[in-house]
């Protein structure tokens, strides 16, 4: 790659994004931790689902697919597996990776399919007005949840590791360094790695939820988060944790199972059973 700004579609510019969302911080990111791994745009493809997270490859300038909601890994599995020469990253969001798509999500984690997840956390459905998701905190309010939700959020990097995938880190938009170097990690490894990023949307989200202006939101995402080496998550009741709203951050698994395509490439594929 020329220089940094190569990556930028600036003829798709301003973006969609509203006024003090996080997605733009994680687009920025990312364009750092792919122009410091001096990789080739035309060695990969982006994909995505639907939702404002999944608009990212729209304004990347390489190939990519915008798939239909909760499809992304299905459609990236199938790429990994048919063009195994090519680098596969998929931008996301917590609606479209943990509800509609959450089980090609879990089945992807467990085969270590080859890709690069990067899953942004707004805890909400932020493209169709501010419906609850699977990682709307206990209690939080949202066009579906008037009352409050009262149902407990997935914690989708713990699925992730609990699944097999073989890295799973989790940020918030706040600890830029942080991010990058864990989009850095996961970009270079193996099989399936998960990076999910804690972010404000403060139109869906924080505007329901007494954070209206942006700074709240990412004041509340200070406070909210605790290191992992901090937070005793595993000794830690699930739903007390889940009451507390914590976000664990820091980096949870970092191993070598063998990836989907590198077990299809050692298959003796002559020798059929019972012949
Ligand atoms: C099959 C299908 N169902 C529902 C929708 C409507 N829809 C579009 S985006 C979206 C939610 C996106 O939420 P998320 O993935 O969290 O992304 P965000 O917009 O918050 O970044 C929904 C429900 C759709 N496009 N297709
Ligand atoms: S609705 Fe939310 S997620 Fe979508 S662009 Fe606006 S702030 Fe960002």
């Amino acid at each position: 790659m020329e220089d940094f700004f190569d990556l930028y579609r600036k003829d798709r510019w301003p973006t969609i994004f509203c006024p003090g969302c996080g997605i733009g911080t994680v687009m920025n990111c990312f364009y750092r931790a792919f122009s410091e791994l001096e990789l080739d745009q035309d060695r990969v493809v982006f994909v995505s689902g639907v939702g404002c997270s999944s608009r990212i490859p729209g304004y990347i300038r390489a190939d990519s697919i915008h798939t239909t909601h909760g499809r992304a890994l299905a459609v990236a599995t199938g790429i990994n597996l048919s063009r195994p020469d090519l680098k596969v990253i998929v931008f996301t969001g917590d609606g479209d990776l943990g509800a509609i798509g959450g089980n090609h999500f879990i089945h992807a984690s467990r085969r270590n399919a080859d890709m690069t997840v990067f899953c942004i956390n707004n805890n909400i459905y932020g493209m169709t007005g501010g419906q609850a998701s699977t990682t709307t905190p206990h209690k939080a309010y949202s066009t579906t949840t008037p009352y409050g939700n009262m149902e407990y959020p997935f914690d989708l990097a713990e699925l992730a590791v609990t699944a097999g995938a073989n890295y799973v880190a989790r940020w918030t938009v706040r600890n830029v360094k942080e991010l990058i170097g864990s989009m850095k990690r996961g970009l270079m490894k193996d099989g399936f790695s998960f990076v999910e990023i804690a972010s404000p949307c403060p139109t869906g989200f924080g505007r329901r939820n007494k954070m209206a202006d942006p700074r709240q939101m990412y004041e509340w995402l200070k406070i909210k988060s605790v290191r992992k080496e901090k937070s005793q998550l595993w000794e830690m009741d699930p739903v007390d944790l889940n009451i507390r709203g914590q976000i664990t951050i820091g980096e949870f698994v970092n191993r070598q199972r063998p990836s989907l395509a590198s077990m299809l490439r050692g298959m003796k594929t002559d020798v059929r059973p019972g012949r």
